[in-house]
């Protein structure tokens, strides 16, 4: 039954300066993700702010001008977005679109007269929410103290006899001193996270190698922006069940499931957390473990979602927290997804042909279509088989438990019989091929 009792919407708005390097088209697609982010939180934005200025207001990052109107907006008691939605509540939020420092936070706080979030804060607090296994809650913990700590000190100004209650910080006359110990706590707590982590990264570690060991080491990770649509590619091309969502940072947890159906040599695919414009260093630092996943690979898919304007951006902040992990030299496909979302079936063919002009050897594909989830299986089997060595190998009658061997480790192109046993054309790796003929050199050996 679906539910009935809505929950009360939580009312937001959003501001953002634009700096003089700064296109319209990407102010504009800058403010559109933060709404995504705020969205993603549970808030509807019903205003945005926008102001061009040519640095940010060093006391309160936007200029008085555009403080008072936000907080003529804010405590106004009709304003015309109320009119349409009456007693729906008041505003709660601002969302700014960069990070500010903590003063300036403070200050547009009191102005203002509604909670202040930047951007780092937003992105934290989602990667909080979703965050699912020990070592994810782990690492956005050690994220969101380390943003907290140098901002304690201002909390505690604002936690003063006016701000205690709305802050929540504070008892006792915070002051200075209550700041160090929460501080001294704060040190404490990172470094006792580091040493949780640092157990499970050896446990993850020893999972790996045991994983390679088993299964060779094919394995190809996908990567990109947060909703691009790789978890959407991961459920086709292994028929898994991950999570997918219209939302912001859905995945934060990789998960690895083999490629389906299944190729020779047999091939990983893992999922991993997606990215974002000016994400947070201190995430970054955090979900580099994580993202260790896309070092290991022996080949990235990069997916793009094709039908957002902003993509050439989000193709950019990939490429370079790609490089920032050390993950530039691993070898890459361009998947561009989402294809069918963009225009009509001209429109699309318009925008694959200058896909193809810029990228010659992308991929440009909509996960929602099977046969081009095919295609892009092909693609990375063909990846994999370029370094595939063909043979022949014979396997006397007398030790035919050997046969599943064979169909373990390689494709078997033919198999044909004679009287003395089977003989098998197979492609597989090197070391496969190599460790069979071995495995049955010695058979044939002690049969004669
Ligand atoms: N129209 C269309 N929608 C798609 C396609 N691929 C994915 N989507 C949708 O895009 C949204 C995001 O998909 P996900 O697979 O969760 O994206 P993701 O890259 O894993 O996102 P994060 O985990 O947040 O980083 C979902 O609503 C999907 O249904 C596609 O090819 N076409
Ligand atoms: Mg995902």
């Amino acid at each position: 039954m679906q539910r009935e009792v809505q929950e009360k919407p939580r009312y937001a708005v959003v501001a953002a300066v634009q700096l003089p390097n700064v296109t319209d088209i990407e102010f504009e697609a800058s403010l559109t993700e933060l709404r995504e982010l705020a969205k993603t939180l549970g808030f509807e934005v019903v205003h945005s702010f926008m102001q061009k200025r040519s640095g940010f207001d060093t006391a309160a990052y936007l200029g008085a001008g555009k403080r008072q109107e936000i907080r003529d907006f804010v405590n106004a008691e009709f304003a015309d977005w109320q009119e349409t939605a009456p007693d729906l509540g008041n505003i709660e939020a601002m969302f700014v679109d960069h990070e500010i420092s903590p003063s300036q936070a403070r200050h547009l706080e009191t102005e203002v007269g509604c909670q202040v979030m930047d951007r780092t804060m937003v992105i934290l607090e989602i990667f909080h929410r979703n965050a699912r296994t020990r070592a994810a809650r782990a690492q956005v913990e050690i994220a969101r103290l380390g943003y907290m700590a140098p901002r304690l000190r201002e909390m505690a100004k604002l936690a003063g006899p006016q701000g205690r209650q709305r802050s929540g910080v504070g008892g006792r006359g915070a002051g200075e001193s209550h700041t160090e110990l929460d501080r001294r706590k704060i040190r404490d707590r990172i470094a006792e996270l580091q040493l949780e982590i640092a157990a499970m990264e050896v446990e993850r570690k020893t999972q790996r190698a045991r994983r390679q060991e088993r299964q060779g080491l094919a394995g190809v990770t996908l990567v990109g922006y947060t909703n691009a649509g790789k978890s959407t590619l991961m459920r086709a091309l292994t028929g898994s069940e991950v999570l997918v969502a219209n939302k912001l940072f859905a995945t934060l947890d990789t998960t690895v499931r083999t490629l389906h159906p299944e190729s020779v040599p047999r091939v990983l695919v893992s999922d991993t957390v997606g990215f974002i414009k000016n994400l947070p260093h201190g995430l970054v630092a955090s979900f580099k473990s994580t993202l260790d996943e896309a070092l290991d690979a022996s080949l990235l898919l990069h997916v793009i979602d094709a039908s957002d304007p902003g993509f050439e951006r989000q193709l950019e902040v990939t490429d370079d927290v790609l490089a920032q992990i050390g993950a530039q030299d691993v070898p890459r496909i361009r998947v561009f997804n989402k294809i069918d979302h963009v225009g009509d079936a001209d429109a699309q063919a318009e925008c694959e042909a200058a896909l193809r002009a810029r990228h010659p050897s992308c991929i440009v594909m909509s996960a929602r279509r099977p046969d081009e989830v095919a295609k892009l299986h092909a693609a990375i089997v063909a990846f994999f088989q370029q370094d595939l060595v063909e043979a022949e190998l014979f396997l006397p009658w007398s030790a035919q438990q050997l046969r599943g061997e064979i169909y373990a480790n390689c494709q078997v192109l033919e198999e044909r019989a004679d009287g003395e046993g089977a003989f098998f054309r197979v492609r597989g790796e090197p070391a496969a091929v190599k460790g069979l003929s071995e495995q049955f050199e010695q058979v044939l050996g002690s049969a004669r």
